[in-house]
């Protein structure tokens, strides 16, 4: 049994740039990453997606302008915990990206991003994000840094890819 807890991830996206955020601090340290964290209990995802962004950017973005476009699941071995990563991309927001206590923001051009400084499962699902198509991905690690297993997934809609995993685990 794996002790699940939410998360979500937003990146802002340009034509052709994705902003990220240089991590100071906690979980994903000295690592490039869009921005996001933990879901509270009681809150909605899509609201903790825009609460984070301000958070960490200060940059203000609506719920509805928000696209979940990916599906993340992270184990790691010898840990009860599974990280179940929503993530979200906007092409509308409100206000300039800051550098706050958390994040220190950048924009990258697509096809000249930083992975050798971002988790390393980033560049697998980076593509598909990028290219708008929906994707579901489960990465097995040893630490934070070697992938024991993974497999990735693109699928028809998010909405019916949830239903079927809410599915299985009702099984
Ligand atoms: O609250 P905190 O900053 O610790 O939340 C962790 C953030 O990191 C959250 O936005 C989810 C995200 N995240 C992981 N694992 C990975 C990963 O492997 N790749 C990327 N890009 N983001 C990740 O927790």
């Amino acid at each position: 049994m794996w002790v699940k807890k939410i998360y979500t991830l937003v990146f802002l996206r340009t034509r052709n740039q994705v902003l990220l955020g240089f991590k100071k601090r906690g979980f994903g340290i000295n690592k490039w990453n869009g921005f996001g964290g933990k879901v509270e209990p009681n809150e909605n995802i899509v609201d903790g997606a825009v609460r984070e962004l301000k958070e960490e950017c200060a940059v203000t973005v609506t719920a509805s302008d928000l696209k979940n476009v990916g599906h993340l699941e992270f184990t790691f071995e010898g840990e009860p915990t599974l990280m179940d990563v929503r993530v979200f991309s906007a092409t509308i927001w409100q206000g300039v990206p800051q550098e706050t206590e958390e994040m220190s923001p950048k924009w990258f051009d697509n096809d000249c991003l930083p992975f050798g400084e971002m988790w390393p499962d980033d560049r697998f699902w980076f593509p598909y994000m990028l290219q708008n198509r929906p994707f579901y991905a489960v990465f097995h690690y040893q630490g934070h840094d070697t992938i024991l297993k993974s497999k990735i997934y693109e699928i028809d809609s998010m909405e019916k890819h949830y239903a079927t995993v809410i599915d299985d685990n009702n099984k």
